[in-house]
């Protein structure tokens, strides 16, 4: 099933959205679909608009690190046009809309890990990457960016890391990337549209999170902060709590999970 024909008559016939992948653009082998997304959102492209790769070569991690995506992978970009005020909750967006896809395809169970990780068994099986252009308080475009470790026998890549997994390796058997992609983007209008309509998918978010009430460490650029994970914002920023009692707000960084 690595090639297992996805198309894009595969991906949008009767596809159950609005917007959301109504139109599809896929490429066999793409550099990163982060970069197609951003030209074809400064050609304005039409929202939902969703760039596919069976393979990428020059995969985006955040702060330029590298994400591996091999053939069996899944790696798409959504773009959007949403109000300023939507742009923190787009996390929770894309979080569970992968937590909610892995879950309808392969009844596995999955959490998400604070900031971007969703992991299976405490091991990562996707990432999430979003990037928007902002002018002043107008938002000129957002991606989100999931990649998705479906088909991959994490054992034949010892370029990524040992504390990644894959939909196969956990179930013991290939899954339909077809499936996964077609649930993932009916989630992400879902909640997308939740949000828009002044529905809230912060506490179920908060809820999924692997984070919180464990011992963590943050890395953010060369400050690194140690403390309880207490609390999320419905801004998504995480709180920490030290051992002297205070309090820090932190928005983004690297979490190291401690027993
Ligand atoms: C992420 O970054 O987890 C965001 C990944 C987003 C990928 C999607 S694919 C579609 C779209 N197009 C792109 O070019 N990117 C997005 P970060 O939290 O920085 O994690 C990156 C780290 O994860 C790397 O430094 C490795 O340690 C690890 N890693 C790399 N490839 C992996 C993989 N396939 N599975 C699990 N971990 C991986």
């Amino acid at each position: 099933m690595r090639g297992d024909g996805l198309s894009v008559a595969s991906i949008t016939d009767n596809l159950e959205t609005h917007f959301i992948g109504q139109r599809v653009i896929h490429y066999p082998k793409l550099t990163s679909t982060m970069e197609e997304a951003k030209r074809e959102a400064q050609r304005g492209a039409a929202e939902g608009t969703v760039i596919v790769a069976d393979e990428q070569t020059a995969g985006k991690g955040r702060l330029k690190r590298i994400w591996l995506s091999p053939r069996g992978n899944i790696a798409l970009s959504v773009i959007l046009y949403p109000d300023v005020a939507y742009l923190p909750p787009l996390i929770m967006v894309a979080s569970l809309a992968v937590v909610h896809c892995i879950e309808a395809v392969t009844g596995l169970k999955s959490q998400v890990k604070w900031p971007n990780d969703v992991l299976i068994n405490n091991k990562k099986v996707a990432g999430i990457l979003i990037e928007s252009e902002v002018k002043g308080n107008m938002v000129d475009y957002a991606i989100i960016g999931i990649g998705v470790n479906v088909n991959l026998r994490l054992s034949d890549f010892p370029e990524i890391p040992s504390t990644a997994t894959s939909l196969s390796d956990e179930l013991g058997r290939e899954v339909s990337r077809l499936d996964v992609i077609r649930h993932l983007l009916v989630g992400v209008e879902r909640l997308y549209l939740t949000l828009q309509t002044g529905g809230s998918i912060y506490e179920e978010w908060r809820d999924s999170l692997v984070t919180l009430g464990r011992g963590v460490r943050v890395k953010l650029g060369k400050t690194i902060y140690e403390g309880v994970a207490e609390s999320v914002t419905t801004d998504g920023s995480l709180l920490l709590r030290h051992s002297d009692g205070s309090l820090t707000r932190v928005t983004g960084g690297d979490v190291t999970l401690r027993e």
